[in-house]
């Protein structure tokens, strides 16, 4: 987590700010403006790809805390009743989704429609830039966990699920 936060994500944020630099209307703005107004704009490419992998990285972090995992609480788990048929089910649909995204990107739980929805991003692809509200990530890139789980991605899903995640981050973002 140290390598991924202190090299990655910040590599990231050192190549936004190089390619924000002088822009009227990227340089000096909030991160999500940033993402939104560069999202599918062939000539921002760059700009989006670091900008939302930034935002992504941001939320990850915060989708964990130490002693994370167990069950989340109130209306966020009779959502995921409603939306998966129940905790264990909403696990096994984020486990797959994890092992099914075909190369790098992320897993996502978010809200849209008054339901929950497991959601698969590739690359640097984020569900703000589709209209969805997040609720929770998981990077799934390799090197999320190729230093400690080398090619075992579900080990490592699981153990954010089990250990790490932070459902009151993920309550918090309910609207
Ligand atoms: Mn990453």
């Amino acid at each position: 987590m140290s390598f991924h936060y202190a090299k990655h994500h910040q590599a990231y944020v050192d190549n936004l700010n190089k390619l924000v630099a002088g822009t009227a209307w990227a340089a000096g703005q909030p991160l999500e403006k940033v993402v939104l107004e560069s999202a599918g704009k062939a000539d921002k490419t760059a700009i989006f790809n670091n900008a939302a992998q930034a935002w992504n990285h941001a939320f990850f972090w915060r989708s964990m805390k130490p002693g994370g995992g167990g069950l989340p609480a109130g209306r966020l788990m009779d959502l995921i009743g409603k939306s998966f048929g129940g905790f264990d089910e909403f696990k096994n649909a984020f486990l797959t989704a994890a092992v099914a995204q075909f190369g790098s990107g992320w897993v996502w739980l978010v809200y849209e429609g008054d339901a929950l929805k497991i959601v698969k991003t590739s690359n640097a692809d984020t569900p703000i830039a589709h209209g969805q509200t997040a609720l929770l990530t998981c990077d799934v890139w390799e090197h999320a966990y190729y230093l400690d789980y080398q090619n075992r991605r579900k080990d490592f899903v699981e153990a954010f699920l089990d250990h790490l995640v932070n459902w009151e981050f993920a309550a918090s973002q309910l609207k």
